[in-house]
């Protein structure tokens, strides 16, 4: 039967937990000011994805895609971390966590997390072209910026569509995925792969997965459990919880 209550489920998942993962996307940076992509306000409401985030958009329009990201860097480099990237920096109190993020805004690393794979990279970093020199990329100033050594012209080191994700850092997400007791999704899609996939991985495995999303998403049917709702407001409610718990073990 169903939990009726969806915090006391995620605890009573909790409580037999060693390693936890989270999985987020753009949503759960929403609430820091910065857009996500397919919300009715996202960018691919605005603007077509293959001609900013893909190599092909890229070669044709160095200067447009640099103008998208410029714009985004301002943002980002004015948003700070909000109470869901702080609550999962604290529950390292209690468990073995890594956090798999989709997101580029460097906010978890920002929030103090330790452990942080960058699956789609990161946009205070570019690199050549050509040489695979690394920038920072607010240090760059020109339209089409391009590489002192060798002349390459310099993108973000960013993964866009149709490109492979770093192999190194995919092996360590499948090895932890493999160890995960539960995986929290938050604030994604669940769209775009390989990161769609990783959940259903920590399932085959014997985990337990907790998502939370304004909205339900192709993984919501096969969640353990599925809290709608802002992602602030649900991972300060979990935090508390499991401080309660804690403290009520170490009393008794
Ligand atoms: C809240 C909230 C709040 C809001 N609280 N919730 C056919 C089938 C299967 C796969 C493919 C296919 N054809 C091509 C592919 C592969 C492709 C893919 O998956 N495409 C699908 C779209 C079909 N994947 C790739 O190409 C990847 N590479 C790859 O697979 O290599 C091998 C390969 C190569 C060639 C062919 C096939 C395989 C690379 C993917 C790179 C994605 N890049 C981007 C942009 C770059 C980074 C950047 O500039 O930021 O990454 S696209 C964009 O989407 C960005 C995001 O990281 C990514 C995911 O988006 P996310 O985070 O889920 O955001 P949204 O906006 O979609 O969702 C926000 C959610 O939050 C919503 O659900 C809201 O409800 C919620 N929300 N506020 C809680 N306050
Ligand atoms: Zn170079």
């Amino acid at each position: 039967m169903e939990e009726p209550d969806p915090l006391r489920s995620v605890l009573k998942i909790l409580k037999d937990c060693k390693h936890v993962t989270f999985l987020t996307g753009a949503g759960i940076s929403k609430e820091s000011g910065i857009p996500t992509f397919r919300d009715k306000d996202g960018y691919w409401s605005k603007y077509d994805p293959m001609k900013l985030a893909s190599p092909q958009g890229f070669l044709e329009n160095p200067a447009l895609v640099w103008e998208w990201y410029r714009h985004r860097l301002k943002i980002i480099s004015s948003a700070r971390p909000n109470q869901a990237h702080e609550a999962i920096k604290e529950m390292e109190k209690y468990f073995n966590i890594t956090v798999i993020t989709q997101n580029i805004d460097n906010l978890h690393i920002e929030a103090g997390s330790t452990c942080v794979l960058e699956l789609h990279g990161n946009i205070f970093r570019s690199r050549c072209t050509q040489c695979d020199s690394k920038f920072d990329t607010s240090l760059l100033k020109e339209k089409i910026p391009r590489c002192p050594k060798c002349g390459g012209i310099i993108r973000p080191d960013v993964v866009w569509f149709g490109e492979m994700l770093n192999e190194d850092l995919l092996k360590r997400c499948y090895e932890v995925l493999t160890i995960t007791d539960a995986i929290f999704v938050i604030g994604t899609s669940n769209q775009v792969y390989p990161a769609a996939g990783f959940p259903l991985l920590v399932k085959q495995h014997g985990g337990k997965i907790i998502e939370i999303n304004l909205n339900n998403t192709p993984l919501s049917p096969i969640a353990d459990v599925f809290l709608q709702g802002k992602a602030t407001l649900w991972m300060k409610a979990i935090l508390e919880k499991l401080k309660e718990w804690k403290n009520s073990m170490s009393l008794s």
